[in-house]
């Protein structure tokens, strides 16, 4: 059994996701707004270590400044009551009508230049708080019809502004990194940076690189058909992984936000052991927050909205659990030898040897026995339902 969460653990809960109300498109509300301060004590009692927030979850758009200022104080009262920390903020450039063209990216300048001053007010926010992480995601960035939205001049509108937020952060001396969320689709029919891949390459034609990062979703590769623990792999690879929102969803569909493990919960274990255990000689491949980015589902009460956030970090720590006892099995120790999975890790050239000592070497070709070696079997699919009984607790 699982231990219970404690903030060693590093859970965060996005305000939004408890504090959702469950309106979508087809339907009302069908639960009363939730308090920030509640938010706060009630993730506190559950054993969460923090919590993040756009800036409209927390102070209602256009508000006075009174009004914005009485809000903070407030929740920076309940934080310092309970000790739950802020390790990420972000802004929300998607629920007003003026966003309707994107922020960052829309063909109106002014909406734009209103998206910057948005985006400038809340990283000071962000640094009051003490948060390190700044996440932008562009839901709207994007398009419905291909000749409405000029996507190169749009990318250039977007690392126009990506260029300014870095500039400001290290004007001010503030200790933020951004981290991009790629998104295929919804609300935009496209969004701009559909992928990890397409956001890795994008941070890669900026002035300050090493401020910008990833902050991938779950169900937001997965409704593109990519498979999440590849594209957080590749994000490690390149030393990109800033955050991450956990969640579950079922194949290329509406952005379903699950709980976490209650889509691809292969893929979720596979996730798992590679945070945890996936780091070249072995244990943790990503030490910043295990962040959680889902919706309790609209038919649930607010006993139910709890369930579920428990459930998501419950569902972690099994899942660790899981990972660890399939990495200390003595046969799947040896499965993973049969299939070569260490070998993979060798470099192809010996050290020192040259492409002229391999272009010499007549055993790698002229004398290889390639029907030998196609004969070989690899041994994944004992591997994989070796997986599958440790993920099921047969083993
Ligand atoms: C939408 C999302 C967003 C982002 C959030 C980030 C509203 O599908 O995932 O949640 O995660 O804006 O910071
Ligand atoms: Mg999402
Ligand atoms: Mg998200």
């Amino acid at each position: 059994m699982a231990a219970k969460p404690t903030p060693a653990d590093r859970f965060t809960f996005g305000l939004w996701t408890i504090g959702w109300t469950a309106r979508d498109p087809f339907g009302e509300a069908t639960r009363e707004p939730l308090d920030a301060v509640e938010a706060v004590h009630k993730l506190a009692e559950l054993g969460a270590y923090g919590i993040t927030f756009h800036d409209d979850d927390l102070i209602p758009f256009g508000a006075e400044t009174a009004v914005r200022d009485e809000q903070i104080s407030r929740f920076k009262k309940a934080l310092d009551e309970t000790g739950l920390k802020v390790p990420m903020v972000t802004t929300n450039l998607f629920t007003h009508p003026v966003f309707k063209d994107g922020g960052f990216t829309s063909n109106d300048r002014s909406v734009r230049r209103f998206a910057l001053r948005k985006v400038l007010r809340n990283i000071d926010l962000a640094a009051e708080l003490g948060a390190n992480t700044f996440v932008l995601w562009g839901g709207r960035e994007g398009a419905e019809y291909d000749l409405a939205k000029d996507i190169r001049a749009a990318l250039e509108r977007y690392k126009e502004g990506m260029n300014l937020l870095t500039q400001y952060v290290t004007d001010k001396g503030y200790d933020i990194r951004f981290a991009i969320e790629p998104k295929p689709n919804e609300p935009r029919g496209d969004i701009l940076l559909p992928t990890v891949g397409h956001a890795l390459a994008f941070i890669g034609e900026l002035d300050k690189p090493e401020l910008v990062g990833l902050n991938p979703e779950v169900g937001h590769e997965q409704m593109a058909g990519l498979n999440f623990a590849h594209g957080i792999a590749q994000a490690l690879w390149h030393g990109k992984l800033f955050h991450i929102d956990l969640n579950g969803q079922r194949g290329i569909k509406y952005d379903q936000d699950l709980v976490f493990g209650h889509g691809d919960l292969l893929n979720a274990f596979a996730l798992v052991d590679l945070l945890e255990n996936g780091a070249p000689g072995g244990g943790e491949a990503y030490s910043g927050p295990r962040h959680f980015d889902y919706k309790p589902s609209r038919t649930e009460d607010y006993d139910g909205v709890w369930a579920s956030a428990a459930a998501n970090m419950r569902t972690y720590l099994l899942l660790k659990e899981r990972a660890a006892a399939f990495r200390a099995d003595p046969e799947v120790q040896e499965a993973l030898a049969a299939s070569g999975v260490a070998e993979l890790q060798k470099n192809t050239l010996d050290a020192g040897e040259t492409l002229a000592d391999l272009l010499a070497d007549r055993g790698s070709f002229e004398e290889y026995d390639v029907d030998a070696a196609a004969r070989r079997g690899f041994g994944f699919v004992r591997l994989n339902q070796l997986a599958v009984e440790h993920v099921l607790g047969a083993r």
